[in-house]
């Protein structure tokens, strides 16, 4: 136990000695309506703590990278929100509050159902009355009776830039440390690893009678770092691992937990995301696989309603543990 503590010890000196995350907040300004949101989840969290809810705080969709200051071009990481929109959901059903940080016009929870309708079939309208139409009102009301049922549970921020999203994660986790281990972070969200900083990017928009362009990125501070041991030292933290290549998955989700010592790393694969991922911890040395059959598939079951009961019962375990010390 005191070894356990002496490792913690060293892990936040380490992240507080190591300047390359502090340097990008000090390059980087903070976004437009920063402290609003800010204040948002502070009255969010205090709610919550005195009730002694669970609150999960799930990023979704990909980070932009702008090259110039003045934005008309800008590198884009790819997510489409469905993970974390479709994990919002199940994440509410399971009792928990949840601080739904997301890219700007990505998938979100509820809404994400009615993406690719057209409005418009929806509704009937006759002089002075306009209804749903019959053949959507049981579709559309079972929608809008589970939103209208857990709207005030949750609480929408969002986010364009990489910058945006790590200034705002960062306020988050250190909101949410007044919850403890009542607090969960699913990092879904996909954050690129490159960026321009500000003080390196044209003001302008790039013309192109200057030539082919030779872009020059720098390397993201590895922000999981500071996460873990400073800023959400006590929350239950899931980080999600993407990758093209089958067999570096495993290894890969592996190496990520091991470097940052948090609680579950999820891998998944970019063609078989939505039926298949690993989880990996650090107790078990091999990984748990959940895989959708072609059944589950067809019969709408969604692989999100898997890995959060997964979850769910992880966090119980965590949260017992933490209460007897
Ligand atoms: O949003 P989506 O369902 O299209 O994709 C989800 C995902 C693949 C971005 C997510 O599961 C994930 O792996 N996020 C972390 C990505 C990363 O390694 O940065």
């Amino acid at each position: 136990m005191l070894q356990r503590t002496y490792i913690a010890y060293l892990r936040t000196e380490m992240a507080q000695e190591d300047p390359s995350w502090k340097i990008f907040f000090e390059e980087n300004p903070k976004p437009a309506h920063f402290d609003e949101n800010v204040k948002l989840v502070q009255d969010f969290c205090q709610q919550a703590a005195m009730k002694k809810n669970r609150v999960a705080l799930i990023t979704s969709g990909g980070t932009t990278v702008p090259l110039e200051q003045n934005t008309v071009r800008f590198i884009d990481n790819f997510s489409a929100g469905t993970r974390g929109s479709a994990s919002a959901e199940y994440f509410l059903e399971a009792g928990y509050l949840v601080i739904f940080l997301h890219r700007s016009k990505s998938l979100e929870p509820y809404f994400r159902h009615l993406v690719g309708k057209n409005i418009f079939d929806m509704i009937e309208v006759l002089p002075g009355n306009v209804t749903v139409g019959e053949k959507h009102q049981a579709e559309l009301g079972k929608l809008a009776e589970k939103f209208q049922r857990q709207r005030c549970n949750l609480l929408m921020i969002s986010f364009n830039t990489l910058s945006d999203y790590l200034w705002l994660l960062r306020a988050i986790a250190q909101k949410m440390q007044i919850l403890g281990p009542l607090a969960l972070l699913y990092l879904a969200a996909a954050v690129s690893d490159f960026y321009i900083p500000t003080s390196q990017m044209p003001c302008h928009k790039i013309q192109s009678s200057g030539g082919p362009l030779s872009l020059s990125l720098q390397l993201v501070p590895k922000m999981l770092a500071p996460l873990v041991t400073l800023w959400a030292p006590n929350a239950f933290i899931i980080s999600f691992k993407l990758e093209t290549n089958e067999t570096l998955l495993e290894t890969k989700s592996k190496e990520s937990l091991h470097k940052y010592h948090h609680h579950v790393v999820i891998g998944n694969l970019l063609h078989s995301r939505k039926v298949y991922v690993v989880l990996v911890d650090s107790k078990n040395p091999n990984a748990e696989e959940i895989r959708l059959s072609n059944s589950d598939v067809e019969s709408g079951i969604e692989i999100e309603s898997k890995i959060v009961d997964n979850l769910k019962s992880r966090h119980d375990q965590y949260y017992a543990n933490h209460k007897t010390g």
